[in-house]
């Protein structure tokens, strides 16, 4: 089929200047309350208290407990450094159940103290980890199932939970894409013996770095306290082996600020999301990973899956034409956390995770959330048609030329 002159100015067009002349990143991070911040600091900067548990620290615990509605919000430095000071609490050990499609902070985290991460394969549909897979995991090591509320929506929380039950371990979940989501109509943060939360500063969430662990139990936020402080219990009385993960005052200044916007930010975030929804609809052959049910998600990830058939194209030549159009896709999670270096040749070797595998070799997450605009997205859905019929047509000639 001949191209029309219409479509080779938009190929030649395409060979030319970016389709975006600025970036467009994935999770650029939320800047909505510079002067909730600035006023802040300004207060940090009078006080002259820096950080040790200060009073934006405590504010910004007791104001996160309340929104997700949990007793205990204790913040860390970051999300990787929570998770750490939990699994310590809760004195893990022998062999701790995880997803290998979620970020790999986890895995590393259990390695370094000698626990074996056990990986587990994901449902197809939600990504989330699979319930028969985890409990088909379970041996009289394991001590833990950690869990990750992949793309900012619940993970199957009540048949987990009733795996964990019978077997007598804590639930944990890896909340770190979850702000804000919900369950059964309560926020995400209450669930589980205790969830940790990242609030890096590419979250929907953020305090430029930081993160928490949120739990029901007082003995445990007790001992949580404790651990992000080297121990200290009074001003000079150290009772337990502790560490340094303490947020500091400018951080939990940036979480108050942002947590004033949650509301914007969430609707932001659920316009953006539509708006792909809608605009991939006619784009064949990218799917977007819709969620369980639309009112339990935080909206704030765009996880498309490239069939490649369809579309015409595989997984990697889109992103490298995204990207040379200044839309830097990513490809969360690639490979699975079993196929990283560290893992291959550990226990992990071997593991044959066929939904993780079959995922994450067709994923890639577009910019989605805080920073998008709705006009962003139509440009972005507009761009992939047009990659799509430049793609068809070239294919098209060479087997002509052939
Ligand atoms: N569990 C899960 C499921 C997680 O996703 C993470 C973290 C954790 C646990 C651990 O939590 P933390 O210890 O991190 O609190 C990023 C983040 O560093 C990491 O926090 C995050 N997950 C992971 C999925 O992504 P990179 O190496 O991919 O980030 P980077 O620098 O490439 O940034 C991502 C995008 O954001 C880029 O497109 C650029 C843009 N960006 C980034 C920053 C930092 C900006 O525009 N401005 C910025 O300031 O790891």
């Amino acid at each position: 089929m001949p191209m029309h002159d219409s479509e080779k100015d938009e190929a030649e067009k395409l060979q030319d200047a970016p389709a975006f002349e600025q970036p467009l990143y994935v999770n650029r991070p939320v800047a909505v309350n510079k002067q909730g911040f600035l006023s802040r600091f300004d207060q940090i900067w009078d006080a002259r208290w820096f950080t040790n548990d200060g009073p934006m620290v405590q504010e910004l615990e007791q104001a996160l407990a309340e929104y997700l509605g949990v007793k205990h919000c204790v913040l860390a430095s970051n999300g990787t450094a929570a998770m750490g000071l939990l699994i310590d609490a809760l004195k893990l050990e022998g062999e701790v159940i995880l997803p290998a499609f979620t970020f790999v902070s986890t895995a590393h985290l259990l390695t370094l103290r000698k626990i074996r991460p056990v990986f587990a394969d994901i449902c197809p549909s939600g990504h989330d980890i699979s319930v028969d897979h985890c409990r088909a995991l379970v041996t009289d090591k394991t001590t833990a199932i950690i869990a990750t509320h992949i793309w900012g929506r619940p993970s199957r929380i009540t048949e987990l939970q009733s795996i964990c039950d019978e077997a007598g371990i804590p639930l944990i979940f890896d909340a770190a894409h979850a702000f804000g989501a919900r369950f059964q109509g309560q926020m995400i943060g209450r669930f589980g013996r205790a969830e940790v939360f990242s609030f890096h500063a590419t979250k929907i969430f953020h305090t430029f770095e930081g993160g928490a662990v949120t739990t029901e139990c007082d003995e445990l936020a007790d001992r949580l306290r404790k651990f992000r402080n080297f121990g200290f219990t009074e001003y000079d009385q150290v009772d337990c082996i502790g560490t340094n993960a303490k947020m500091s005052e400018v951080h939990a200044a940036m979480g108050l600020a942002n947590l004033d916007s949650i509301e914007e930010i969430l609707t932001n975030s659920e316009r953006v999301y539509e708006a792909y929804e809608n605009g991939l609809r006619s784009v064949k052959g990218l799917h977007l990973a819709g969620p369980q049910s639309k009112a339990e998600t935080n909206h704030y990830y765009i996880p498309v899956l490239v069939d490649e058939a369809e579309f015409g194209m595989g997984r990697d030549e889109l992103v490298s034409v995204l990207h040379s159009e200044n839309v830097l896709v990513r490809r969360y999670f690639y490979p699975g956390t079993h196929e990283l270096a560290p893992y291959k040749t550990s226990d992990g070797n071997g593991t044959s995770l066929p939904e993780t595998k079959s995922v994450s070799d067709r994923i890639v997450v577009f910019p989605g959330g805080g920073s998008l605009t709705v006009k962003d997205v139509g440009r972005v859905c507009e761009l992939l048609k047009r990659i799509q019929s430049r793609h068809s047509h070239k294919l098209m000639s060479d087997t002509r030329l052939g």
